[in-house]
């Protein structure tokens, strides 16, 4: 059901007078039950599968789906199978945090308000439950029926597309530069750039994810990397901002971790003033770039917005 399921016709009226928070509960909604639908309800799961759900299921935004069906209903296309691309868009980001969190990374103990799995389970059970959800991420976007040839060519594309974010050339990238980056103060470019790969490429990936699905023009893909590059890096500039100034109960996460593991951040270079100058600098960049687009990209205007504005 929730696989399938387009924006109720209750909600497009409502997106005239746009209201984001219904727009991102409704939106959370639709991701949690297809995630649920997808791990199925067993009476009596693996410890694996309690593993992989303790982390899947435990309230992250869901920023990285909800901008891939955003950008879908941007390009004016058909939505219907986005949903899927959606959850496995989830389930790599969940892996990645998984795996970040280990003793032999960040070494963290608290994420999304639960204790890490790895501290909720033991290393190796986290090891393999980011490893499976990894997995299962392909196996979703792979096990489509397909209907033609374009069709089959769009979910290749998608496939590529989010391969390629979260690999060796980006995400993984991102992550080995942010480890050797302890202790040594980056430069702005060397800051930015390590960004780009660890957080922007999958923010990318997945609002050109969207895009494809969705049937957008060459023109809209364009324009839409130029809006994903500049809320990638204004959700990082935010997150670094949020970990020095940020409240960890609304967080569900450490804070001053940064300054702990003297890491080099934007307010670590810039300042916060400074810093919080350039996010809004780029959530400007970036709703320039949708300049093109009519009212159907108003909540991509207002995820820009939020980008910057959120407490956690
Ligand atoms: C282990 C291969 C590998 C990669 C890890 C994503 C990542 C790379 C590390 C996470 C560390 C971190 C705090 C990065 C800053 C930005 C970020 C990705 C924050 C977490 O994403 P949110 O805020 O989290 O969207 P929720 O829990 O809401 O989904």
């Amino acid at each position: 059901m929730y696989l399938k399921s387009r924006l109720p016709r209750e909600m497009n009226r409502k997106m005239n007078s746009f209201d984001l928070n219904s727009y991102i509960l409704y939106k959370r909604k639709q991701i949690d039950g297809a995630l649920e639908e997808i791990l199925g309800h067993t009476s009596n799961p693996s410890r694996l599968i309690n593993a992989m759900k303790h982390s899947l299921m435990a309230g992250g935004k869901r920023l990285r789906p909800i901008l891939c069906i955003t950008a879908a209903e941007a390009v004016e296309g058909k939505t219907d199978d986005v949903v899927r691309a959606a959850c496995a868009l989830e389930m790599i980001h969940t892996y990645s945090l998984i795996h970040d969190d280990l003793p032999a990374m960040d070494n963290d103990n608290l994420r999304r308000g639960q204790p890490t799995c790895h501290v909720a389970f033991d290393e190796a059970t986290a090891i393999l439950a980011g490893d499976a959800l990894l997995t299962l991420a392909f196996e979703i976007l792979s096990s489509m029926e397909l209907t033609n040839k374009n069709h089959a060519l769009k979910w290749l594309r998608v496939v590529n597309t989010i391969a390629t974010a979260a690999g060796y050339k980006s995400l993984i990238e991102g992550q080995m530069r942010d480890m050797a980056a302890e202790d040594i103060l980056l430069s702005l470019e060397n800051l930015e750039e390590m960004h780009a790969l660890k957080t922007g490429a999958l923010i990318e990936a997945s609002i050109i994810t969207g895009a494809i699905l969705g049937d957008g023009s060459l023109e809209q893909i364009e324009k839409l990397k130029i809006y994903a590059r500049n809320i990638g890096l204004a959700f990082q500039v935010t997150d670094d901002i949020l970990n020095v100034e940020g409240d960890p109960a609304v967080m569900g996460k450490d804070v001053g971790t940064d300054q702990t593991h003297k890491k080099s951040t934007y307010p670590s270079i810039l300042g916060i003033e400074k810093s919080k100058e350039f996010a809004r600098k780029l959530v400007n960049n970036a709703l320039q770039s949708l300049d093109c687009f009519d009212n159907k990209s108003d909540p991509l205007r207002a995820i820009a917005h939020y980008i910057v504005e959120r407490k956690r």
